[in-house]
């Protein structure tokens, strides 16, 4: 049988936010609210692909290679918890259009390629928790973080030694112009 990876679009986080992020969810959430992601795991995905053959890699590779639209910014400055899923999260209480227009171009690539594709609206998120089953009370509003996302990328699940990590295989920036 051929090779199959997890794999999933998403914009990474920069490195301070991700780490000014876990201290304000240490502060503000309850020690039990569920299992807590790692910083270096807090991402927002665009576009879920599951398991994917290579050749089927290859071709969203290419596809997402095509993809020539401007950066934006992005705050983040709503969170949340779907009890259906046991996740606490936090996104962007507006999503600016360059999001909405990079995920549905890179979800109707994906569906178009034969990645099987949730019928539900995106919703822009950072999962903060994983195994929320009870209500967690969330932050006052108020908090924000903003910054600048100049590419996406291609990140790898995978799963080892009880742990998952994210592997990025490919980044494309975001810009109108041709190379
Ligand atoms: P989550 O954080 O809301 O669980 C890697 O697993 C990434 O892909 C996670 O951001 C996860 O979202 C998302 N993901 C996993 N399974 C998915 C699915 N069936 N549909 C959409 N996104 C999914």
């Amino acid at each position: 049988m051929a090779e199959s990876r997890r794999l999933f679009f998403a914009l990474t986080l920069p490195s301070e936010v991700q780490q000014q992020i876990i201290h304000w969810r240490a502060a503000e959430f309850p020690a039990d609210a569920g299992r807590p992601v790692a910083a270096a795991n807090l991402h927002l995905t665009l576009a879920f692909l599951g398991d994917v053959s290579e050749e089927k890699c290859r071709a969203l590779s290419r596809l997402a290679g095509r993809i020539r639209q401007p950066g934006f910014n992005l705050k983040l400055d709503d969170a949340g918890q779907w009890l259906r899923s046991s996740v606490v999260w936090m996104g962007p209480r507006q999503a600016p259009r360059g999001l909405l227009q990079l995920a549905n171009m890179l979800r109707s690539q994906a569906a178009r390629s034969g990645c099987y594709q949730s019928p539900l609206p995106f919703h822009p998120h950072i999962t903060l928790y994983r195994n929320a089953i009870r209500p967690v009370a969330l932050p006052a509003p108020g908090f924000s973080w903003q910054f600048r996302v100049e590419e996406f990328s291609l990140y790898q699940s995978i799963f080892e030694q009880g742990r998952t990590r994210y592997q990025t295989l490919e980044r494309w920036p975001l810009t109108n112009k041709e190379e």
